[in-house]
């Protein structure tokens, strides 16, 4: 990866990476730098630049003037025809992007190249074209002069928009916000996390690349609190936060926002009920609660935690599981056969160990995993897990409430539908769930009756970016996807013309 966005160090083979700002890579002004290490191995990556508030201010400064300046002056035909622009010169760059984000994660290279990636250009062409073709009200109004009014609704831009995004699909999850944000002619300042800062970086060159307005686009780097997301989400000059990210994130964010009353868009954490009714197609009940558990080694925030299984098939599920998780292969993200890497980081590791104790502190059966795989060589620096199934947990066990966002869940069995909704339902989180039956109505009716944002039947993670996404209770507030992304993303201003 050449690049103005990376440059490599003279003091070591690593690479540093810098803020985006203006349509310029730049260093940060205190010359604070910080570790970005493989999860694969703890080796050194790189050392990321930290912004202060100062290249934040830089950076709120930069949006608001592309604002103000060509950006603001473009047509939404204009826009939209870039952003196309923006997701071909990412798929143009698809290896530059899939090395960064392998290197960042650890993940296998599979996954981002199906995953990451394609969606990452994705977001970018589906907003353009729902920007360009959503219709907004009209009203006539009777008067009594008779000549009557006319009403009729534009969106407009909300302004200079902060977008602060996750490390566990880092690119997905901030062009998702950025792709909507800029479609609907905002500026956008991103603070990506400070584990994955490298694919949001790159970005910055493709918005040169193809002739994006300097100040349209731009990253600062750093931590949350006392560093570069606080002092992004406290600038008076943001007008709208969208965050990805921790519920309790999430709540210091809104503390922040309430300063000059500005409007949030939330996804946050969940703890994501499975349920599995003995009339499912067992094969892929299986197949699809392996993907929802294990994928991207757990961390997934529409990820399985809980698996209610129906009685009668409760011993033949957990063991086709155990089987599947098993047969997991854990190793280097560019391995073909790969199918597991590493958590994000040690303190991650650190926390997702720290329930896999508790979990039998607790009272679990352990039926596979529970600690750290043996891994060869230099891999056993790196920050893994074994892929882990429970049984046996009491209800209301902190293993079974808690999100630990690692490859792990707790596989509990139920007696008729009731109480499959009701154990589902029975959390403060509201983000996603899946049901699996060949019963379709009864798939249907649990489905309507479980408390989460998103629920998929009989598949997970089936992505139509028109739709609405987002999580109830505390995994979020409000959606995105199609026109709902529209509702944050811009005013919708009224104007009455008096004929
Ligand atoms: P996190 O909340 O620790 O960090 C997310 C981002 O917020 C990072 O960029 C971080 O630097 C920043 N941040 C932290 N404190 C901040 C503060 N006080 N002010 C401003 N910025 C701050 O989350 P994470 O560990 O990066 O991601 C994992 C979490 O994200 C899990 O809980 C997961 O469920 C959730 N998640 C939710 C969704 C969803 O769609 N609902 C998607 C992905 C991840
Ligand atoms: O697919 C998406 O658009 C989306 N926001 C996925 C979130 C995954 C969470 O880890």
């Amino acid at each position: 990866m050449t690049a103005q966005a990376m440059s490599r160090s003279p003091a070591a083979d690593t690479v540093e990476v810098k803020q985006f700002v203006a349509g310029e890579f730049v260093a940060g002004t205190s010359g604070k730098t910080f570790e970005n290490r493989s999860p694969v191995d703890g080796s050194l990556i790189g050392l990321v630049h930290e912004a202060g508030k100062a290249e934040v201010d830089a950076a709120v400064t930069a949006a608001r003037a592309a604002l103000d300046g060509p950006w603001g002056q473009m047509t939404t035909a204009e826009r939209c025809d870039l952003l196309h622009a923006v997701a071909d010169e990412i798929n143009r760059r698809f290896n530059d992007f899939l090395e960064a984000e392998i290197l960042d994660t650890g993940k296998p290279k599979s996954l981002a190249a199906h995953i990451d990636i394609p969606r990452g250009a994705a977001n970018f062409k589906v907003f353009a074209d729902v920007v360009k073709n959503v219709p907004t009200e009209s009203f006539f109004l009777e008067t009594p002069d008779g000549d009557g009014a006319v009403n009729y609704a534009v969106r407009v831009p909300k302004g200079v928009i902060a977008v602060i995004s996750p490390w566990n699909l880092p690119l997905l999850l901030m062009t998702w916000k950025v792709g909507p944000a800029l479609a609907a002619g905002n500026t956008v300042v991103v603070k990506p996390s400070e584990e994955t800062p490298t694919t949001a970086t790159l970005l910055g060159e493709v918005m040169n690349a193809v002739g994006v307005p300097k100040g349209v686009y731009n990253v600062v780097h750093g931590f949350g609190p006392d560093s570069a997301g606080e002092f992004l989400t406290q600038h008076p000059g943001v007008d709208a936060i969208t965050f990805t990210g921790e519920t309790r994130t999430g709540e210091a964010i809104m503390k922040q926002a309430a300063h000059g009353v500005r409007d949030v868009s939330f996804e946050l954490g969940g703890k994501n009920p499975a349920v599995v009714f003995a009339d499912c197609d067992m094969d892929k009940a299986v197949e699809g609660t392996m993907r929802s558990v294990f994928a991207n080694c757990g961390q997934v925030c529409l990820g399985t935690e809980r698996v209610y299984v129906e009685r009668p098939i409760f011993d033949e599920f957990v063991a086709r599981l155990k089987a599947g998780a098993e047969g997991l292969k854990l190793g280097r993200p560019e391995d073909p056969e790969t199918n597991m890497g590493p958590l994000v980081s040690a303190e991650h590791q650190r926390k997702v160990l720290s329930y896999y104790k508790l979990a039998v502190e607790e009272g679990a059966t352990v039926v596979t995993g529970g600690g750290v795989p043996d891994m060869p060589g230099d891999l056993a620096k790196g920050y893994w897990a074994q892929p882990t199934i429970w049984t046996g947990l009491p209800h209301g066990a902190r293993t079974t409430s808690e999100e630990v966002f690692g490859p792990c869940c707790a596989v509990i069995p139920f007696d008729g539908e009731a109480e499959a909704i009701r154990m589902a339902n029975d959390t403060p989180y509201g983000l996603a769930c899946s049901v699996w039956s060949e019963n379709i109505g009864k798939a249907n009716r649990v489905a309507r009756k479980i408390e989460a944002g998103v629920v998929w039947v009989n598949c997970w993670f089936l992505r139509d970016l028109r739709t609405a996404f987002g999580g109830s209770k505390q995994s979020g507030i409000g959606r995105e996807g199609g026109v709902h992304s529209l509702e944050f993303y811009t005013e919708l201003k009224n104007v009455c013309v008096k004929l």
